[in-house]
């Protein structure tokens, strides 16, 4: 492709402007609504079987991560734009795994994690999560759809609004999502769109007695 000179400036100035938006949105997840098209700025993670540690991958071998999110039934529509991301532990699998992403933050500073989940599960154990680790797991600092607690017929949650709070105790946090199935039946399936992460607005901050 020729590049005419005007192209050029008109690159210089999409990729400004889009560098200013990300710098006074406040916003500290990449692609966190997947409008890429891909899983930009995500890495992957998975066990298996399904109750090991959970260790980063290259690819994942058990568990089928990919956006636009059209895996599983029923697909729930986006809730931002044209792009979310789904996670499936298919038939005859058990294993967990999903996305994560280490952020820089200031320590001891309010910072709240917003997104959308969905979910679909049909045997014991199927569960989809959103979190923050913090150095060690804290399930008060996770958010798990509604739990798959019997065998018999199937459980969808369409898309619902999470919001969790954290004051971190280091400089770097981890947000991680997590689609599990414990059981070699059916099969499960977690969506996620529209996460975001950014320090709580002064102005909202609660006010701490000494
Ligand atoms: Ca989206």
């Amino acid at each position: 492709m020729k590049i005419v000179p005007g192209m050029k400036y008109i690159f210089f100035i999409v990729v400004f402007s889009l560098l200013l938006r990300t710098a006074f949105s406040g916003e500290l997840l990449r692609n966190g609504d997947f409008e890429t098209g891909d899983v930009t700025g995500w890495k992957y993670w998975e066990t298996y079987p399904w109750d090991g540690d959970g260790a980063p991958v290259e690819l994942p071998a058990h568990i089928t991560i990919a956006v636009p999110g059209t895996l599983g039934t029923p697909v729930p529509p986006t809730t931002s734009g044209s792009f979310a991301m789904a996670q499936q532990v298919g038939t005859h699998g058990t294993a967990r795994g999903g996305l994560y992403q280490e952020v820089r933050v200031i320590m001891n500073t309010p910072y709240i994690l917003t997104g959308h989940i969905a979910f679909f599960g049909d045997d014991i154990g199927d569960v989809t999560v959103i979190g923050i680790l913090d150095g060690v797991w804290n399930p008060a600092f996770a958010f798990t759809t509604p739990n798959k607690n019997s065998i018999s017929g199937n459980l969808s949650a369409s898309w619902q609004e999470i919001s969790l709070m954290i004051i971190p105790s280091k400089d770097v946090i981890t947000i991680f999502t997590e689609t599990r199935q414990d059981w070699m039946h059916g099969y499960v399936a977690g969506w996620y769109d529209n996460l975001s992460l950014k320090p709580v607005p002064e102005s909202t901050k609660l006010t701490q007695s000494p």
